[in-house]
Protein backbone atom coordinates (compact mmCIF):
# COMPACT_ATOMS: atom_id res chain seq x y z
CA UNK A 1 0.00 0.00 0.00
CA UNK A 2 1.61 3.71 -1.20
CA UNK A 3 0.12 6.70 0.27
CA UNK A 4 1.24 10.33 0.79
CA UNK A 5 -0.60 11.53 3.91
CA UNK A 6 0.22 8.24 6.05
CA UNK A 7 2.34 5.36 5.89
CA UNK A 8 1.07 1.62 6.67
CA UNK A 9 3.10 -1.20 7.80
CA UNK A 10 2.66 -4.44 9.12
CA UNK A 11 4.73 -5.90 12.07
CA UNK A 12 3.74 -9.84 12.36
CA UNK A 13 -0.08 -9.54 12.98
CA UNK A 14 -0.40 -5.71 13.71
CA UNK A 15 -1.37 -3.23 11.13
CA UNK A 16 0.18 0.54 12.00
CA UNK A 17 -1.39 3.06 10.72
CA UNK A 18 1.18 6.47 10.96
CA UNK A 19 0.23 10.22 10.08
CA UNK A 20 2.41 12.17 7.98
CA UNK A 21 2.59 15.03 7.52
CA UNK A 22 5.02 16.26 9.78
CA UNK A 23 5.37 19.86 8.89
CA UNK A 24 1.69 20.59 9.24
CA UNK A 25 2.08 18.83 12.48
CA UNK A 26 -0.27 16.21 11.08
CA UNK A 27 -2.98 18.27 10.09
CA UNK A 28 -5.96 16.03 8.89
CA UNK A 29 -6.64 17.30 5.39
CA UNK A 30 -9.53 15.54 2.84
CA UNK A 31 -6.87 13.51 1.15
CA UNK A 32 -5.99 12.17 4.51
CA UNK A 33 -9.31 11.69 5.60
CA UNK A 34 -9.71 9.02 2.34
CA UNK A 35 -5.96 7.39 2.52
CA UNK A 36 -6.80 6.60 6.37
CA UNK A 37 -10.25 4.79 5.14
CA UNK A 38 -8.43 3.25 2.66
CA UNK A 39 -5.83 1.62 4.96
CA UNK A 40 -8.34 0.55 7.06
CA UNK A 41 -10.74 -0.85 4.66
CA UNK A 42 -7.21 -3.03 3.66
CA UNK A 43 -6.39 -4.10 6.98
CA UNK A 44 -9.74 -5.04 7.97
CA UNK A 45 -9.76 -7.81 5.50
CA UNK A 46 -6.18 -8.55 5.66
CA UNK A 47 -7.17 -12.06 7.81
CA UNK A 48 -3.49 -11.92 8.80
CA UNK A 49 -4.29 -8.60 10.36
CA UNK A 50 -5.53 -8.74 14.41
CA UNK A 51 -4.98 -5.55 15.70
CA UNK A 52 -4.13 -1.92 14.11
CA UNK A 53 -2.41 0.93 15.83
CA UNK A 54 -3.00 4.49 14.61
CA UNK A 55 -0.09 7.20 15.72
CA UNK A 56 1.33 10.43 14.94
CA UNK A 57 4.97 11.75 15.36
CA UNK A 58 6.71 12.57 18.37
CA UNK A 59 5.07 16.56 18.25
CA UNK A 60 1.93 15.64 17.34
CA UNK A 61 -0.36 12.96 16.95
CA UNK A 62 -2.63 15.69 14.64
CA UNK A 63 -3.31 19.36 15.38
CA UNK A 64 -6.76 18.80 13.89
CA UNK A 65 -8.37 19.37 10.61
CA UNK A 66 -6.29 21.29 8.26
CA UNK A 67 -7.43 24.64 9.08
CA UNK A 68 -5.86 26.34 5.88
CA UNK A 69 -8.01 23.72 3.90
CA UNK A 70 -11.29 24.22 5.56
CA UNK A 71 -10.67 27.84 5.99
CA UNK A 72 -12.74 29.05 2.57
CA UNK A 73 -15.38 26.10 3.14
CA UNK A 74 -19.09 27.13 2.45
CA UNK A 75 -22.05 25.72 4.63
CA UNK A 76 -23.29 24.25 1.22
CA UNK A 77 -19.76 22.54 1.01
CA UNK A 78 -19.98 21.20 4.40
CA UNK A 79 -23.20 19.96 4.14
CA UNK A 80 -22.63 18.07 0.99
CA UNK A 81 -19.30 16.47 2.48
CA UNK A 82 -21.86 14.78 4.73
CA UNK A 83 -21.71 11.62 2.11
CA UNK A 84 -17.99 11.54 3.24
CA UNK A 85 -19.08 10.89 7.11
CA UNK A 86 -18.19 7.27 6.74
CA UNK A 87 -14.38 8.56 6.56
CA UNK A 88 -14.78 10.45 9.46
CA UNK A 89 -16.01 7.21 11.46
CA UNK A 90 -14.10 4.83 9.91
CA UNK A 91 -12.31 4.11 12.77
CA UNK A 92 -15.22 3.67 15.20
CA UNK A 93 -17.00 1.13 12.71
CA UNK A 94 -13.46 -1.01 12.47
CA UNK A 95 -14.18 -4.10 14.35
CA UNK A 96 -10.55 -5.00 14.82
CA UNK A 97 -9.20 -3.31 17.92
CA UNK A 98 -7.47 -0.45 17.29
CA UNK A 99 -4.85 0.98 19.53
CA UNK A 100 -4.47 5.07 19.45
CA UNK A 101 -0.47 5.61 20.30
CA UNK A 102 -0.46 9.53 20.76
CA UNK A 103 2.76 11.06 21.18
CA UNK A 104 2.14 15.41 21.67
CA UNK A 105 -0.80 17.20 20.54
CA UNK A 106 -4.03 15.38 19.70
CA UNK A 107 -6.16 18.79 19.16
CA UNK A 108 -9.71 19.07 17.93
CA UNK A 109 -10.05 16.41 14.63
CA UNK A 110 -6.63 15.03 16.15
CA UNK A 111 -8.53 14.33 19.60
CA UNK A 112 -11.63 12.88 18.17
CA UNK A 113 -9.68 10.42 15.62
CA UNK A 114 -7.96 9.27 18.90
CA UNK A 115 -10.75 9.08 21.10
CA UNK A 116 -12.52 7.05 18.16
CA UNK A 117 -9.86 4.13 18.73
CA UNK A 118 -11.03 1.50 20.86
CA UNK A 119 -8.09 3.03 23.80
CA UNK A 120 -5.32 5.41 23.75
CA UNK A 121 -1.73 4.83 24.86
CA UNK A 122 -0.14 8.24 25.26
CA UNK A 123 3.17 9.13 25.57
CA UNK A 124 4.27 11.81 28.85
CA UNK A 125 4.34 14.63 25.95
CA UNK A 126 0.72 14.50 24.92
CA UNK A 127 -1.80 16.97 24.91
CA UNK A 128 -5.35 16.11 24.47
CA UNK A 129 -7.73 19.54 23.20
CA UNK A 130 -11.05 20.68 21.59
CA UNK A 131 -10.00 24.55 20.47
CA UNK A 132 -12.18 24.64 17.63
CA UNK A 133 -14.18 27.43 19.78
CA UNK A 134 -11.11 29.44 19.41
CA UNK A 135 -11.30 29.55 15.75
CA UNK A 136 -14.47 30.53 15.72
CA UNK A 137 -16.35 26.84 15.08
CA UNK A 138 -17.36 23.68 17.57
CA UNK A 139 -16.30 19.86 17.68
CA UNK A 140 -17.47 18.15 14.41
CA UNK A 141 -17.18 14.63 14.73
CA UNK A 142 -17.45 13.38 18.16
CA UNK A 143 -15.70 16.11 20.30
CA UNK A 144 -18.62 17.04 22.55
CA UNK A 145 -20.21 13.54 22.54
CA UNK A 146 -16.98 11.41 22.97
CA UNK A 147 -15.53 13.22 25.01
CA UNK A 148 -18.30 14.14 27.26
CA UNK A 149 -18.93 10.36 27.38
CA UNK A 150 -15.14 9.73 28.65
CA UNK A 151 -14.59 12.26 30.85
CA UNK A 152 -18.25 13.54 32.16
CA UNK A 153 -19.86 17.31 31.39
CA UNK A 154 -17.78 19.22 33.79
CA UNK A 155 -14.59 18.48 31.67
CA UNK A 156 -15.76 18.20 28.33
CA UNK A 157 -17.30 21.72 28.76
CA UNK A 158 -14.64 23.04 30.01
CA UNK A 159 -12.15 21.96 26.97
CA UNK A 160 -14.69 22.51 24.75
CA UNK A 161 -15.45 26.36 26.23
CA UNK A 162 -12.45 27.54 26.61
CA UNK A 163 -10.32 25.33 24.49
CA UNK A 164 -8.14 24.73 27.12
CA UNK A 165 -5.81 21.72 26.42
CA UNK A 166 -5.42 18.92 29.38
CA UNK A 167 -1.64 17.40 29.56
CA UNK A 168 -1.52 14.11 29.64
CA UNK A 169 -1.53 13.11 33.53
CA UNK A 170 -5.25 15.03 33.48
CA UNK A 171 -6.10 13.10 30.52
CA UNK A 172 -5.14 9.84 32.52
CA UNK A 173 -6.90 10.93 35.38
CA UNK A 174 -10.27 11.95 33.49
CA UNK A 175 -10.44 8.66 32.01
CA UNK A 176 -9.37 9.95 28.35
CA UNK A 177 -5.89 7.81 28.31
CA UNK A 178 -5.26 4.23 29.62
CA UNK A 179 -1.94 4.31 30.19
CA UNK A 180 1.20 6.70 30.10
CA UNK A 181 4.29 5.52 29.30
CA UNK A 182 7.94 7.62 28.50
CA UNK A 183 8.14 9.40 25.19
CA UNK A 184 10.59 6.47 24.11
CA UNK A 185 8.96 3.77 25.28
CA UNK A 186 4.66 4.84 24.10
CA UNK A 187 4.91 3.53 20.74
CA UNK A 188 6.77 -0.47 21.81
CA UNK A 189 4.16 -0.22 24.27
CA UNK A 190 1.11 0.17 22.14
CA UNK A 191 2.56 -2.05 19.48
CA UNK A 192 3.52 -4.84 22.52
CA UNK A 193 -0.27 -4.43 23.59
CA UNK A 194 -1.38 -4.68 20.07
CA UNK A 195 0.47 -7.92 19.83
CA UNK A 196 -0.86 -9.35 22.83
CA UNK A 197 -4.30 -8.53 22.06
CA UNK A 198 -3.35 -10.33 18.47
CA UNK A 199 -2.37 -13.36 20.27
CA UNK A 200 -6.30 -14.25 22.04
CA UNK A 201 -9.13 -15.75 20.10
CA UNK A 202 -10.14 -13.16 17.25
CA UNK A 203 -13.56 -13.69 16.90
CA UNK A 204 -13.60 -13.93 21.19
CA UNK A 205 -11.56 -10.56 21.26
CA UNK A 206 -14.41 -9.18 18.55
CA UNK A 207 -17.70 -10.09 21.17
CA UNK A 208 -15.33 -8.45 23.67
CA UNK A 209 -15.39 -4.90 21.80
CA UNK A 210 -18.69 -5.63 21.33
CA UNK A 211 -19.70 -5.22 24.52
CA UNK A 212 -17.72 -2.42 25.94
CA UNK A 213 -18.66 -0.48 22.85
CA UNK A 214 -22.48 -1.09 24.24
CA UNK A 215 -22.14 0.69 27.45
CA UNK A 216 -21.57 3.81 25.68
CA UNK A 217 -24.83 3.10 23.60
CA UNK A 218 -27.21 1.67 25.50
CA UNK A 219 -28.80 1.20 29.39
CA UNK A 220 -27.32 -0.56 32.00
CA UNK A 221 -29.52 -3.32 31.78
CA UNK A 222 -30.09 -3.69 27.57
CA UNK A 223 -26.28 -3.69 28.16
CA UNK A 224 -25.97 -6.55 30.92
CA UNK A 225 -28.11 -8.49 28.46
CA UNK A 226 -25.91 -7.84 25.68
CA UNK A 227 -22.65 -8.87 27.77
CA UNK A 228 -24.78 -12.33 29.11
CA UNK A 229 -25.68 -13.38 25.42
CA UNK A 230 -22.03 -12.45 23.94
CA UNK A 231 -20.89 -14.13 26.87
CA UNK A 232 -22.56 -17.27 26.43
CA UNK A 233 -22.22 -17.29 22.49
CA UNK A 234 -18.15 -17.93 23.22
CA UNK A 235 -19.11 -21.47 24.49
CA UNK A 236 -19.90 -21.63 20.71
CA UNK A 237 -15.85 -21.18 20.42
CA UNK A 238 -13.56 -24.16 20.32
CA UNK A 239 -11.26 -21.50 21.25
CA UNK A 240 -13.19 -21.19 24.84
CA UNK A 241 -12.89 -25.08 25.03
CA UNK A 242 -8.83 -24.62 24.28
CA UNK A 243 -8.52 -21.63 27.04
CA UNK A 244 -9.77 -23.56 29.70
CA UNK A 245 -8.55 -26.92 28.46
CA UNK A 246 -5.00 -25.02 28.87
CA UNK A 247 -5.25 -23.38 32.19
CA UNK A 248 -6.24 -26.59 33.76
CA UNK A 249 -3.27 -28.45 31.59
CA UNK A 250 -0.68 -25.59 32.91
CA UNK A 251 0.22 -24.71 29.47
CA UNK A 252 -0.38 -21.81 26.76
CA UNK A 253 -3.49 -21.73 24.65
CA UNK A 254 -3.49 -22.78 21.03
CA UNK A 255 -5.86 -20.47 20.07
CA UNK A 256 -7.19 -21.30 16.29
CA UNK A 257 -9.60 -18.35 15.93
CA UNK A 258 -13.09 -20.77 15.64
N1 LIG B 1 -3.95 23.06 10.31
C1 LIG B 1 -3.00 23.45 9.46
N2 LIG B 1 -1.72 23.68 9.82
C2 LIG B 1 -1.42 23.49 11.11
C3 LIG B 1 -2.36 23.07 12.06
C4 LIG B 1 -3.69 22.82 11.61
N3 LIG B 1 -4.66 22.39 12.42
N4 LIG B 1 -1.75 22.98 13.26
C5 LIG B 1 -0.48 23.32 13.06
N5 LIG B 1 -0.26 23.64 11.78
C6 LIG B 1 0.99 24.07 11.15
C7 LIG B 1 1.27 25.53 11.48
O1 LIG B 1 0.58 26.38 10.61
C8 LIG B 1 2.77 25.58 11.25
O2 LIG B 1 3.02 25.63 9.87
P1 LIG B 1 4.19 26.60 9.27
O3 LIG B 1 3.88 27.96 9.75
O4 LIG B 1 5.45 26.03 9.87
O5 LIG B 1 4.08 26.41 7.80
C9 LIG B 1 3.22 24.21 11.75
O6 LIG B 1 2.10 23.37 11.70
C10 LIG B 1 3.74 24.26 13.18
O7 LIG B 1 2.73 24.88 13.98
P2 LIG B 1 3.07 26.08 14.97
O8 LIG B 1 4.15 26.95 14.42
O9 LIG B 1 1.79 26.75 15.31
O10 LIG B 1 3.67 25.29 16.21
P3 LIG B 1 3.50 25.57 17.76
O11 LIG B 1 4.37 24.57 18.43
O12 LIG B 1 3.70 27.03 18.07
O13 LIG B 1 1.97 25.28 18.09
C11 LIG B 1 -0.10 23.99 18.02
C12 LIG B 1 1.45 23.97 17.93
C13 LIG B 1 -0.57 22.58 17.63
C14 LIG B 1 -0.51 24.27 19.46
C15 LIG B 1 -0.66 25.08 17.07
O14 LIG B 1 -0.12 24.85 15.75
C16 LIG B 1 -2.16 25.06 16.99
O15 LIG B 1 -2.83 25.61 17.83
N6 LIG B 1 -2.69 24.48 15.90
C17 LIG B 1 -4.11 24.52 15.59
C18 LIG B 1 -4.89 23.64 16.51
C19 LIG B 1 -6.37 23.70 16.23
O16 LIG B 1 -7.02 24.74 16.32
N7 LIG B 1 -6.95 22.57 15.87
C20 LIG B 1 -8.37 22.43 15.59
C21 LIG B 1 -8.63 22.60 14.11
S1 LIG B 1 -10.37 22.48 13.72
C22 LIG B 1 -15.01 17.62 10.24
C23 LIG B 1 -13.72 17.14 10.10
C24 LIG B 1 -12.75 17.56 10.98
C25 LIG B 1 -13.06 18.49 11.94
C26 LIG B 1 -14.36 18.95 12.09
C27 LIG B 1 -15.35 18.52 11.24
N8 LIG B 1 -15.99 17.25 9.28
C28 LIG B 1 -15.53 16.95 7.99
C29 LIG B 1 -17.39 17.26 9.67
C30 LIG B 1 -12.00 19.01 12.78
C31 LIG B 1 -11.85 20.35 13.02
C32 LIG B 1 -10.63 20.80 13.66
O17 LIG B 1 -9.80 20.01 14.07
Amino acid sequence: MSFNTIIVEKKQSVGIITFNRPKAMNALCPALFAELTEALDELESDDAIAAIIITGDDRAFAAGADIGEMSESTYQQMLANESLSGQWDRIALCRKPVIAAVAGYALGGGCELAMSCDFIIAADNAKFGQPEVTIGTMPGIGGTQRLTRLVGKAKAMDMCLTGRMMDVQEAERAGLVSRIEPLDKYFEVALDTAKQIASFSRPVVKLVKEAVDAALETTLSQGMKTERRLFHSTFAFEDQKEGMKAFIEKRKPAFKNR
